[in-house]
Parts: C-alpha cells; structure tokens; sequence
C-alpha cells in the first residue's frame, strides 16, 4: 500500500525514498551565521531532515557523507565563498544536489553569477518565511523527482542492482577513460548454476528471492570504489572492475563464487552441491584505439563457458 509525506506544500509516495535508503528528504545549510541556521532550520524543518555547516569546508565533506537534496548556500563566509564552494561541490563526482544561493547582495548581476556556477535558485536576505518555503519545497520535489527518474531507468526492478542500459554506458565511459589513462579494465560475467531445475523444484517466486540474494551479495563483495555490479539478463550478472589486471582478477572470480556458495542457499534437485553456486567468467584488457568493449564481453563469456564445461562453482579466465 503507498503511504505519503509532505514536502512543504506537495504530497509525495513516501516510496519514493526507498532507493536511497533515506526516509525523508535532507537539507544542508551552508552559512558562517548561527543565526541564519536557527531562522532557516525553523523554517524548514517539516520538510526533511536538516544539517548545518559553520564554512565551506565543513558544508563540502558533509555534502559528500549526506547527499542532500537541497543545499543552501551563504556566498560572505570566512575561507571559502559560496561560489567557490559551489564550484567544488559541482566537481564531485555524482554530486545531484540542488544549490540554492542565499544571500544580501540583490540585483541581476549576483543572480547571474549564482545561477552561472551552477545554483538552481536565490534568495535575498533578509528572508520572507513564505518565498523561503516555497522556493526550497519546489526544488526539493524537483530534485527527488530527478532521483527517482534516474533510477527507475538505470536500476533493476527485482534486484535493486544497475540493470543492462546502465552497463552498457558505464561499460563505453569506462573503456574510454581506460584508454586514455592506458590502464587495464576487467569484467566479470557470472551465472547462477543450475537455475532453470532450482525454479522447476521452487517455483518462480523462489527463484526471484533466490536472484535478490545473490545480487544482494555481490553487491556486498564488491568494496572498491568505481566497482558496478549489474544484472546482465536473467540469471546473469556482470560486475565492471576499474584499474584492474589479468594477474588481480581472477582472485576476485575465486572470491565471488565462495562468498555466494558460502550464503549456502538450499538447492534441491542438482547433481553436485545441496546448494546455489555461481560460474564466473573474468577478462581484463589495455583497451586500445582498434579495440571495443565488446572484446572484453566476448572474452569474460568465453571464459564463463568454460567455467560450467569445467564442472560450475569456479572462476576462470
Ligand atoms: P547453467 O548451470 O548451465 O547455467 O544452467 P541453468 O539452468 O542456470 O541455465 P538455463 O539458461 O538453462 O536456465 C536459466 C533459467 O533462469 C531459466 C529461466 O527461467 C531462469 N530465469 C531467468 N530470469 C529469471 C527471473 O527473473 N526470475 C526467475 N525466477 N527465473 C529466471
Ligand atoms: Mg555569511
Ligand atoms: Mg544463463
Ligand atoms: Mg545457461
Ligand atoms: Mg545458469
């Protein structure tokens, strides 16, 4: 059943935040005034979650622990100023905040500049409660609607992990910047061994539970940064591997298969094991200017046939 919130004057499906693990919206204010935080925090305090920052540099380490979804930025501030701590915010990566400025100066020009850098709105001080509210409640529906969007196009409905359009553009970005640092890329293709007789002996809905667990736990077991665990298609899923060498990866393949073997998911009706195994199939490559992604695909699925001749349960290269 959809149950809903308000943020400010619009009602959203509370499901909405389910993606993000956040169970309201966050807002940031940036602003050397405590009592700038105190008036805006009161203002806004129905509308989410809100933290506070006494300088730009707290405002940018907290922005990247809490991913808000508004940020209000003072631009007269000791160290930093607004505009340059927007600069910086706008340089990390997946930064998708929505920057508001809040400022005294007034007049065309600062707008400009505000908006220039990257800011999605103003506001002058001293503030109207009433325009404070609605601008940030606007931008905030904005900013979770973006979120939402963004993740029903590159997320899997099932397994919550990215889905095959996703792969397939983080795939060609990584290849390119690969090639361009001269660095090796990986890719690991792995298959849920003997699926079709676990949904014959479970049923389908088993089955889906079964696909959440194992993306669950890859998921888990992929710790360094840039790594992208996607479904594949069916029962199959690959996981991209920035900076990483023919020697590291298949330690990981090895690693893969006993973390999901080690979830020791019952398995009824297979020959070997009592249960759920996964083949992987690795490949790493220098991409050059003659090459294309697909190569390293071509070889990551010849390698993943050769797993399941070789018995399943295993990783090979
Ligand atoms: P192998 O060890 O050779 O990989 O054998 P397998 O049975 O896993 O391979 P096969 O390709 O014959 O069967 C894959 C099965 O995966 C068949 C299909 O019904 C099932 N499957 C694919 N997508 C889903 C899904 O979203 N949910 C469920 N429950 N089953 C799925
Ligand atoms: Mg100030
Ligand atoms: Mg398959
Ligand atoms: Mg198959
Ligand atoms: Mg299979």
């Amino acid at each position: 059943m959809n149950s809903w919130q308000f943020v400010g004057n619009y009602q959203i499906a509370t499901s909405m935040f389910d993606f993000e693990g956040k169970e309201s919206a966050v807002i940031l204010i940036i602003d050397d005034s405590r009592m700038n935080q105190m008036l805006l925090s009161a203002m806004l305090k129905e509308m989410g979650q809100i933290h506070c920052a006494n300088h730009g540099e707290e405002g940018v380490m907290l922005a990247q622990t809490l991913h808000p979804n508004v940020i209000l930025l003072d631009v007269e501030m000791p160290g930093m100023n607004g505009f340059e701590v927007c600069k910086m915010l706008k340089q990390q990566p997946n930064f998708e905040s929505a920057i508001i400025f809040v400022t005294a100066h007034s007049g065309s020009e600062h707008e400009v500049r505000a908006l220039d850098a990257g800011a999605v709105d103003f506001i002058t001080k001293p503030f109207h409660d009433a325009v404070v509210k609605a601008r940030v409640s606007a931008h905030l529906l904005l900013n979770l609607q973006t979120h939402y969007l963004r993740n029903l196009v590159n997320l899997d409905g099932l397994t919550g992990v990215f889905n095959r359009r996703h792969f397939d553009e983080m795939l060609a970005q990584e290849w390119r910047r690969h090639l361009r640092a001269q660095q090796s890329l990986a890719l690991a293709l792995l298959d849920v061994d003997f699926f079709k007789r676990y949904n014959d002996a479970l049923g389908h809905q088993a089955g889906d539970d079964c696909l959440k667990a194992v993306a669950h736990c890859l998921a888990k077991s992929t710790k360094r940064p840039g790594e992208i665990v996607t479904r594949y298609g069916g029962e199959e899923f690959a996981i991209i591997l920035p900076n990483t060498s023919q020697e590291e990866v298949l330690g990981f393949g090895h690693y893969l298969c006993q973390q999901i073997a080690a979830l020791q998911l019952p398995h009824p009706d297979r020959p070997d094991l009592p249960f759920v195994t996964i083949s992987v199939g690795l490949s790493a490559v220098l991409p050059t200017l003659q090459s294309e992604p697909k190569s390293l695909i071509a070889a990551a699925d010849a390698a993943l046939y050769r797993a399941k001749e070789q018995g399943r349960n295993q990783a090979c290269l």
